[in-house]
C-alpha cells in the first residue's frame, strides 16, 4: 500500500507539500508526471498532469526518494506544488485514482519510519514534540530527543540489563557450563549503578513533562472576584465569560499561554461558594481539584470579608499566590487575608498586574531551572521507568542461589520495561548477547 498526504499546513500557501510513500510511488510520478523518473534527491521541475488524460494540473517541483534512503525507509517522493485549495485538491484526487494509494492516516509516516527503523519510539516522540512545539524551551526539548541523548542513556542502562540478564539466562540454559558461580553478587553490583542512576531521573520535579505539556496554572477563588477577567487578560482575548453575575463560570476554562518563552497552561475555574446547584457543585469539585494537579495557583479575592476556612481547607498554600482584585474601588483589603501578603490589582484598570506577573515568573524560574538534564518528557517514559526501578528493587531481595530464577525473571521484566521505553522488546537481542559473550560452541 502507498499513502499520501499534505505535508505542509493547510490553507493557503505559496507553495504546499504533498508527501507519497510506499511501493507505487515510482509509478505515481511517472503517471502523473508522463517522464521519466527524476534523478534522486535532486530537485526537478516537472508538470504535473492528470492521470487519465493529457490535464495539466500544475508545475512544481518533485524530489524522488528512493528507498531505503528516505524518512520512511520506503520509495518516497515529495511534490511541491502551488499552495492553493484547488492544486491540492486536484493532485489527491489524482492521487486516489491511482491503484492501491491511499491517504495517510495522522502520524502515519512517523509511523512507518518507526516500523522500519528508520527511528525509535523516542525519536519519534520527539518529531511530534517539535511540530507541536509553541515556545523555545520546547523546541529545544523535542530537538534534544530527536538527537537521540535520552535514547542513548536508557539503550546504556539497558545494555547493562541486557549483560546480566545473558549472565542468567546463560546460567539456566547451561547449566553445566563454567560460568561464574557468584553471579548473583557480581550482577548486584552493576545493577545497583543503573537502578540509582534510574531513581535520580525519576527525582525531576517533572519539569520535562512541564515543558512539554505547559506549567499549569489554576485560577481559583470565590464568586464575582474576577477570575474570567484574569484569564481574559492574560490570553488577550474573551475566552472566558466575564459577568457580574455570581456562578457564571462552570467548566474549567483552559488556555495555552507563552510566559517569557516559558509554556504555560493556565485555568480559569467556578467560583467557590456553598451551592445547591448540582453543575455548580461539580463545576466547584472540578476547580479544587485543578488546584490540586496545578503547580501554581493564583488565588483571587475582592475587597470583601469571606470565610475562607473551608476553602483554604482543600488547599496547598504554599504553592499559592494571594491576589486582591478591584483594588480600583478603593475599598479596604479583607484582614482575613493580611497574613498571606496578597498583591492588590485592578484587572479592570490594569493597576499591579506586572507585579502578579513577575511572582508568576519568579515561579516560572524555580520550577524550569535544571531544564538542561531533563530526561523524562513524558508520563510514558516516567511509568516504564518506575516499573523498570521496581522489578530492580524485587531484584535486589532476591538473597540466595535458589531465588536464582526468580531474580532472572525480575531482571527480564526490569530490561522488559526499559525495551518498551526505547521501543524495543526482542528476545533474539538478550540470546544473541549470550552468544557473542560467551562463546559457549567453543
Ligand atoms: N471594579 C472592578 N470590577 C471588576 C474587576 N475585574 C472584574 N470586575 C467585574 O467583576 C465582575 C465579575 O467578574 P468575572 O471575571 O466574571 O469574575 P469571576 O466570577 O471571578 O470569574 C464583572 O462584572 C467584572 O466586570 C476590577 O478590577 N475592578
Ligand atoms: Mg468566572
Amino acid at each position: 500500500m502507498t499513502i499520501y498526504a499534505l505535508s505542509s499546513g493547510a490553507g493557503l500557501s505559496g507553495i504546499a507539500v504533498i508527501r507519497i510513500s510506499g511501493s507505487e510511488t515510482e509509478k505515481v510520478i511517472l503517471t502523473l508526471t508522463k517522464k521519466v523518473l527524476p534523478t534522486p534527491r535532486v530537485a526537478t521541475l516537472r508538470k504535473i498532469f492528470s492521470c487519465k488524460s493529457n490535464d495539466l494540473i500544475d508545475e512544481g517541483i518533485i524530489i524522488w526518494f528512493p528507498g531505503p534512503n528516505s524518512y520512511t525507509g520506503e520509495d518516497m517522493a515529495e511534490f511541491h506544488i502551488h499552495g492553493s485549495k484547488a492544486v491540492i485538491q486536484a493532485i489527491l484526487d489524482n492521487l486516489s485514482k491511482i491503484e492501491n494509494c491511499r491517504l495517510a492516516e495522522a502520524g502515519e509516516f512517523t509511523k512507518t519510519a518507526l516500523y522500519n527503523e528508520k527511528i525509535n519510539l523516542l525519536k519519534a516522540e520527539g518529531i511530534g514534540d517539535l511540530i507541536a512545539s509553541e515556545t523555545e524551551i520546547q523546541r529545544k526539548q523535542a530537538l534534544k530527543i530527536i538527537s537521540g541523548k535520552n535514547s542513548y542513556k536508557f539503550n546504556s542502562w539497558r545494555e547493562i540489563l541486557l549483560k546480566n540478564l545473558a549472565n542468567f539466562e546463560a546460567k539456566i540454559d547451561f547449566p553445566d557450563e563454567d560460568l561464574p558461580i557468584d553471579i548473583l553478587k557480581n550482577t548486584k553490583k552493576d545493577i545497583d549503578v543503573v537502578r540509582s542512576e534510574i531513581k535520580k531521573t525519576l527525582n525531576d520535579s517533572k519539569v520535562g513533562e512541564r515543558i512539554r505539556e505547559g506549567f499549569k496554572i489554576a485560577i481559583l477563588g470565590p464568586t464575582n472576584v474576577g477570575k474570567s477577567s484574569l484569564l481574559n487578560y492574560f490570553s488577550n482575548r474573551e475566552v472566558a465569560i466575564v459577568s457580574e453575575i455570581a456562578g457564571t463560570t462552570r467548566d474549567v476554562i483552559e488556555v495555552h499561554l507563552n510566559i517569557d518563552g516559558f509554556p504555560v497552561v493556565m485555568f480559569d475555574t467556578a467560583g467557590i461558594r456553598k451551592s445547591e446547584d448540582e453543575i455548580e457543585k461539580k463545576g466547584i469539585k472540578l476547580a479544587l481539584k485543578k488546584a490540586q494537579d496545578a503547580d501554581l495557583n493564583i488565588l483571587v479575592f475582592e475587597p470583601k470579608s469571606v470565610d475562607f476556612s473551608h476553602f483554604f481547607k482543600d488547599l496547598d498554600l504554599k504553592k499559592s499566590i494571594f491576589v486582591v482584585n478591584k483594588s480600583d474601588l478603593d475599598l479596604k483589603k479583607p484582614e482575613e487575608l493580611e497574613q498571606y501578603n496578597p498583591i492588590s490589582i485592578s484587572v479592570k484598570n490594569e493597576i499591579n498586574i506586572d507585579q502578579l506577573i513577575s511572582q508568576i515568573k519568579k515561579n516560572l524560574k524555580i520550577k524550569f531551572v535544571n531544564i538542561e538534564d531533563t530526561t523524562i518528557t513524558r508520563e510514558r517514559h516516567r511509568q516504564q521507568l518506575m516499573q523498570c526501578a521496581s522489578y530492580l528493587d524485587d531484584f535486589f531481595k532476591k538473597e540466595s542461589e535458589n531465588d536464582f530464577d526468580k531474580a532472572a525473571e525480575d531482571l527480564r521484566l526490569a530490561t522488559r520495561h526499559l525495551g518498551m521505553l526505547v521501543g524495543k522488546v526482542d528476545v533474539e537481542e538478550i540470546l544473541g548477547s549470550i552468544f557473542n559473550d560467551f562463546c559457549i560452541g567453543k
